[in-house]
C-alpha cells in the first residue's frame, strides 16, 4: 500500500470585502498558489485556503452607503474575489468566508475555551472614539484628532470583554527564541521581538458599538472585534471544531502567508489565542513586503490601482506570476510598473522561454519527422549543458524551499541562457544531411529538448499554464505539475517520443499597444458601476431608424469576442430552411461549418472565395439539426433586418484577428 503523503496547509490572509481586488492581494494569493504547486510536486498533499473576511464596522458602512443589506454587500464581493482566483487559474482548494454559519460556530467554540482557561474578563474600555468612524483611537491626548477623518475624538467608556494577553509576554518571547523559523523574514521577526519585549496590554476583542459580527455567547449585545473573528477562518477552514480528525490532519497550518502590516495579529495576537485555548501555534509566518505602484502605495483615492484582470487578459496570467516573482524579492517591499512588466515579458518570456520552445520543437518537427531523436556520443558541449541544469536543479529547490522566487527564477532562466547559447554555438540548423551530421543534429536537438522538459518542471510552480502547454508539445504525459520532483533527473526524455501539437507560447508584445491596452481596461474596471436603468433619450420623430446604443462595454468585455478574418470555401442550402446556407469557412487554422441566415439575400455560389468577419469563439450550436461552429458578421439593413455581409475594403488574410 502507498504511504500516505504528508499534509501541507497554506493559507493567505482572508481579504477584506470593503475593497475591491487589486494586484496586492493577487500577490499574496499567486505566491500561496506558487508554494502549493512546488510543495505538490514535492510529494505532499496540499490544502490551499484562502477567503474574505466579511464583517466589522466598515462594510456595515459600505453596505448601508448603497442602500444594501450588509449579506447582499458581502456576497457580491466575495463572488468578485472567488471568481478572480478562477479566472488566474489559482488551485484554491478552500474558500472561507467569515460569514459562514460553521465559522461563527467556531469562533464561539475557541473564545469559549480561551475563556474557560481563565484568559477572558469583562472590563471597561475608556480611552478616546471617534464617533465619526466608530473606533477607539490609540492616542489617550484629551481631544485627540482621529486618524482616519481629523475630527476630534470623545472620550467614552465601552463594556467590552478583554483577553489577557499581558500574560503571554514571556511565553511568546520564549517561543520566537527556540523557533527561530517561526517567523520569517528575520527583518520582521526582530520587530515583532522588539514590540513584544515591550510589553503587552490587555486586548479588546469584543465591541457592543456594531452589529454586523458574531454574537458573543450568551451575551448577544456584545460582537466580537473583527479580527478575533478573522484569525479563527484557518481553524475553522481546517474543520475546528467538530470534524476532529481533519482538523488533527490539518492543524497546525504549515505557513500563513502575510502582508507586513499584519504581522503584529497574526504573530502576536493569533499564537497567544491558541497558547491560551491550548491548540498548536502554526510552524511558520512569512510577512512579505508591499507592492507599490509606480513608487507610491496603491489607493483609489490616488488612482492609482492596479488589477490582476487587465495583465492577464493582455500578457496571460502567467505573466503577471513571473513578473511579480522574478522583479520583487519576496518579503521586501518592491515596484509595479507596466512599462517593467511588458519589457521583462519580452525578454524573459517571449525571448527566452518562448524563444527555446519554438526554435527547439521547431527543428525537430522539421528533421526528426516530430520525434524527438536519439541522442549520439556526448562532447564536453553537451556534457556543460548537463552540468547548467544540474546546478539550475539544486538551486532552484534551494530556493523555492525559502520562499527565495526571484532566485530560484534567476536559477532556471541561466539554464534557458546556457541551452539558447548551446545552440547558438552548436547550429544544428547549419549541419548537412549525411548520415553524420544527421546523427549530430539529433544529439543537439535531444540535448536542447531535454534542457527544455528540466525547465517546465522546474518553472511549473511559477508558471503553470504555459509549462503546461510545453510539457504536452515535448509529448510528455500527465502534466508537470504531477510529475515527482525528486525523481527529476537529467537523461529521462524518451528518444522517439511523439511531439504533440505545438501552441503559441507568450508571443512578443508590441511595448507601448500593451501598455495602452492594460490601461485601458483598467480605467474601465475602476469606473464605478453604471446605474441601473438608465433610460434611453426618445428617437426624434423623422430621425434615422439607428437603435439606440446599447449600455457600454468595458474593453475587456469586447476582446472576449474573437473575430478573425475567414474565407468561405463551400456554400449550400440546406434542405427545409429556407433562410439558412451551410458553410464552410477557412479560419486560418482550420475549416469550419458555419450557418449562416442568408439564404433569402445571397446565392450561395456567389459567396464562394469571398472574405468575411467571423466570430471564431462562440460556443457550438445546432440550427435546424445542422451543427454551426462560429458566426459570419453582417449589418441588420431596414426595417427588415437584410443581412450585408461585413467586407474588407483591401485584401486581407486570412486568419488575421479583427481588433
Ligand atoms: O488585512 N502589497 O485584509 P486586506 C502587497 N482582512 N500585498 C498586499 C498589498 C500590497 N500593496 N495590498 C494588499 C486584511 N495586500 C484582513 C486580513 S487575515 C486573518 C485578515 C495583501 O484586504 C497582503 O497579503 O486589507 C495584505 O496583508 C493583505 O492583502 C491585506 O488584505
Amino acid at each position: 500500500m502507498a504511504a500516505t503523503k504528508p499534509k501541507y496547509y497554506i493559507t493567505t490572509p482572508i481579504y477584506y470585502v470593503n475593497a475591491r481586488p487589486h494586484i496586492g492581494h493577487t500577490y499574496t494569493t499567486l505566491a500561496a498558489d506558487t508554494i502549493a504547486r512546488y510543495k505538490q510536486m514535492r510529494g505532499y498533499d496540499v490544502t490551499f485556503l484562502t477567503g474574505t473576511d466579511e464583517h466589522g464596522q466598515k462594510v456595515e458602512r459600505s453596505a448601508k452607503k448603497e442602500g444594501i443589506s450588509p449579506i447582499d454587500f458581502v456576497d457580491r464581493v466575495a463572488a468578485e474575489y472567488h471568481g478572480l482566483w478562477q479566472e488566474l487559474g489559482f488551485r484554491v482548494d478552500r474558500f472561507i468566508r467569515t460569514t459562514e454559519t460553521r465559522h461563527a460556530h467556531a469562533v464561539q467554540h475557541l473564545f469559549r475555551e480561551i475563556q474557560r482557561n481563565g484568559y477572558v474578563e469583562k472590563g471597561y474600555y475608556e480611552g478616546n472614539y471617534c464617533v465619526h468612524d466608530e473606533m477607539y483611537v490609540e492616542d489617550p491626548t484629551p481631544g485627540a484628532l482621529c486618524p482616519e477623518c481629523h475630527r476630534p475624538t470623545e472620550v467614552v467608556k465601552e463594556e467590552n470583554y478583554f483577553f489577557k494577553l499581558g500574560k503571554f509576554e514571556k511565553p511568546l518571547l520564549n517561543y520566537y527564541q527556540e523557533h527561530p523559523e517561526f517567523l520569517e523574514p528575520e527583518a520582521r521577526r526582530n520587530e515583532v521581538i522588539s514590540f513584544v519585549s515591550g510589553g503587552l496590554r490587555d486586548l479588546s476583542i469584543s465591541r457592543t458599538t456594531l452589529k454586523w459580527g458574531i454574537p458573543w455567547p450568551g451575551d448577544e449585545k456584545h460582537v466580537f472585534y473583527v479580527w478575533s473573528d478573522a484569525l479563527t477562518n484557518y481553524l475553522t477552514a481546517a474543520g475546528y471544531p467538530l470534524k476532529k480528525e481533519e482538523f488533527e490532519r490539518l492543524w497546525p497550518a504549515d505557513v500563513h502567508l502575510v502582508g507586513k502590516e499584519i504581522i503584529r495579529f497574526h504573530a502576536v495576537y493569533w499564537p497567544a489565542f491558541l497558547m491560551a485555548a491550548g491548540l498548536p501555534l502554526p510552524k511558520k509566518i512569512f510577512a512579505h513586503g508591499h507592492l507599490l505602484f509606480q513608487e507610491e502605495k496603491m489607493s483609489k483615492s490616488r488612482g492609482n490601482i492596479q488589477s490582476a484582470q487587465p495583465i492577464a487578459r493582455v500578457l496571460g496570467a502567467d505573466a503577471l506570476r513571473y513578473f511579480l516573482l522574478r522583479e520583487i524579492v519576496f518579503g521586501q517591499d518592491g515596484n509595479f510598473s507596466r512599462e517593467a512588466l511588458v519589457a521583462r515579458y519580452n525578454s524573459d518570456l517571449a525571448n527566452g522561454l518562448g524563444n527555446l520552445a519554438s526554435r527547439t520543437l521547431t527543428m525537430i518537427e522539421k528533421n526528426f519527422e516530430g520525434r524527438v531523436p536519439k541522442p549520439g556520443e556526448e562532447t564536453p558541449a553537451e556534457k556543460a549543458l548537463a552540468g547548467e541544469a544540474q546546478t539550475a536543479m539544486a538551486e532552484a529547490q534551494k530556493h523555492y524551499e525559502a520562499f527565495a522566487f526571484s532566485r530560484a527564477l534567476e536559477a532556471i532562466w541561466a539554464l534557458i541562457a546556457a541551452a539558447d547559447k548551446y545552440l547558438t554555438s552548436e547550429q544544428p540548423w547549419a549541419l548537412g544531411g549525411s548520415p553524420d551530421e544527421q546523427k549530430r543534429r539529433g544529439t543537439i536537438l535531444w540535448t536542447s529538448a531535454e534542457a527544455l522538459r528540466i525547465v517546465c518542471l522546474l518553472a511549473h510552480p511559477v508558471l503553470p499554464a504555459s509549462t503546461n502547454k510545453v510539457w504536452a508539445t515535448l509529448g510528455q504525459s500527465g502534466t508537470p505539475g504531477n510529475q515527482d520532483w525528486d525523481a527529476l533527473r537529467w537523461g529521462q526524455l524518451a528518444p522517439g517520443t511523439r511531439l504533440g501539437k505545438t501552441e503559441a507560447l507568450f508571443p512578443r508584445v508590441d511595448k507601448t499597444e500593451a501598455i495602452e491596452r492594460i490601461e485601458a481596461m483598467e480605467n474601465e474596471l475602476q469606473k464605478p458601476a453604471a446605474p441601473a436603468a438608465a433610460a434611453a433619450p426618445a428617437a426624434a420623430p423623422g430621425a434615422a431608424a439607428a437603435p439606440a446604443v446599447s449600455e457600454k462595454i468595458a474593453i475587456e468585455d469586447f476582446t472576449k469576442v474573437e473575430m478573425r478574418v475567414g474565407q468561405i470555401k463551400t456554400a449550400e442550402r440546406i434542405a427545409g430552411a429556407d433562410k439558412l446556407l451551410k458553410l464552410t469557412v477557412d479560419i486560418g487554422t482550420e475549416i469550419r461549418q458555419i450557418c449562416a441566415g442568408i439564404a433569402q439575400y445571397y446565392e450561395p455560389e456567389a459567396l464562394v472565395g469571398r472574405k468575411v468577419a467571423v466570430v471564431v469563439n462562440l460556443a457550438p450550436r445546432k440550427l435546424r439539426g445542422v451543427e454551426s461552429n462560429g458566426m459570419i458578421v453582417a449589418a441588420a439593413v431596414g426595417p427588415e433586418g437584410r443581412p450585408v455581409l461585413a467586407g474588407f475594403l483591401e485584401d486581407v488574410e486570412v486568419g488575421a484577428r479583427l481588433r
